[in-house]
């Protein structure tokens, strides 16, 4: 990449493998299920998420659409954290286009819904309420500093959901760092839930897509809601061509993209004007915060981290928000630390 982008782990370009791959990708017309690439993608990525099928979608935000307009109906309700990227970032879309009901629950600073507060949002069957339907998480849990939520409480959420024949839906977009941050089997880690969508296009650096999985019966109604969004694609083994070597590579170097954010976390953490907790630093996330004797807001010292060729996204006046990726290197965190220095002495 031509900059220290920290802004997102969105923002990484593909390798030149990736590139590569895209360019001699096998392709057919995936709406015919003739496209031997994105048959491929979607059969490992079933096979690495212990799942029956899987679903090559455009984005996080369309897999996670598609899962539930698969799972709900119009009027039906969806449990889900009230800082959830799904609740928060995606325009609304499962109500503009599901007409399901969001019921928030307050998301904790460990990245979990209470139990308790999961259990009192179930709605009784009263011709008054919307009738639940689904229990959604988010793993990592990006907007409380990317927290890997472990399995003991996925299955403590799964196994309400099954008492009260409810589905389990996981916004695993960065599933593979908690896996890795956890050091448990991916396949493991989301064992109790329906359906899955994790992302290609983040910390596994791929350029376009995530897959959705689950069943096959889900999986073959979640087919149907992609096509209705107009989200079934042709030659899409071009795209799914680097999404398998995210899948295949990517998800085996995350620990450097941890080792990396945790090396940010310290350095900050030894400035006097900088507010931060490195122990909340467990997967390739970093939440800091500018304290009044910085003198400056967050969006000023970003503005002017620009000359050193340094990009990074200020989440409000005084916060920001570091993510690192592949393309950002061990001599690039101590770059950034020496340009946050020299601004802020
Ligand atoms: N997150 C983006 C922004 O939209 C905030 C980012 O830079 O982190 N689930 C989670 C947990 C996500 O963080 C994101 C993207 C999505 C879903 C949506 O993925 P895309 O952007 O592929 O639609």
């Amino acid at each position: 990449m031509d900059r220290i982008d920290l802004r997102s782990d969105t923002v990484s370009w593909p390798t030149p493998d990736m590139r590569r791959a895209m360019a001699e990708a096998p392709v057919g017309d995936d709406v015919y299920g003739e496209d031997p690439t994105v048959n491929r993608l979607e059969a490992l990525a079933a096979e690495k998420l212990g799942k029956e099928a899987g679903l090559f979608v455009a984005s996080g935000t369309m897999g996670n659409l598609v899962a539930v307009l698969a799972h709900c109906g119009r009027g039906d309700e969806i449990i889900l954290g009230d800082r959830a990227h799904t609740h928060i970032y995606e325009a609304g879309g499962i109500s503009a286009l599901g007409g399901v009901h969001p019921r928030p629950v307050s998301v904790q600073p460990d990245g979990t819904l209470p139990l308790d507060a999961i259990r009192r949002a179930i709605r009784p069957v009263d011709v008054h309420f919307p009738r639940t339907r689904l229990i959604a998480l988010e793993n990592t849990q990006g907007t409380v500093g990317g927290i890997p939520v472990p399995k003991s409480y996925i299955d403590a959420v799964g196994e309400i959901a099954r008492e009260h024949g409810l589905k389990l839906h996981i916004d695993g977009a960065r599933i593979f760092n908690a896996a890795t941050a956890l050091g448990c089997p991916v396949a493991e880690l989301v064992a109790a839930a329906d359906s899955v969508t994790f992302c290609l296009s983040k910390g596994l650096i791929a350029p376009v897509g995530s897959v959705l999985v689950g069943s096959r019966a889900f999986i073959d109604e979640a087919r149907r809601a992609r096509k209705i969004l107009g989200g079934g694609m042709r030659q899409a083994g071009i795209l799914a061509a680097a999404g398998l070597i995210a899948l295949e590579k990517m998800t085996l170097r995350l620990d450097e993209d941890h080792a990396h954010a945790r090396m940010l976390a310290e350095g900050l953490a030894e400035m006097p004007a900088i507010e931060i907790d490195p122990g909340r630093v467990m997967t390739n996330m970093v939440f800091f915060a500018l304290r009044e004797e910085a003198g400056m807001t967050a969006p000023a010292l970003a503005e002017r981290l620009k000359a050193y060729n340094i990009w990074m996204m200020a989440r409000d006046d005084r916060g920001f928000r570091a993510v690192t990726h592949y393309w950002i290197r061990r001599e690039h965190i101590a770059q950034v630390l020496d340009a946050i220095r020299k601004e802020l002495s």
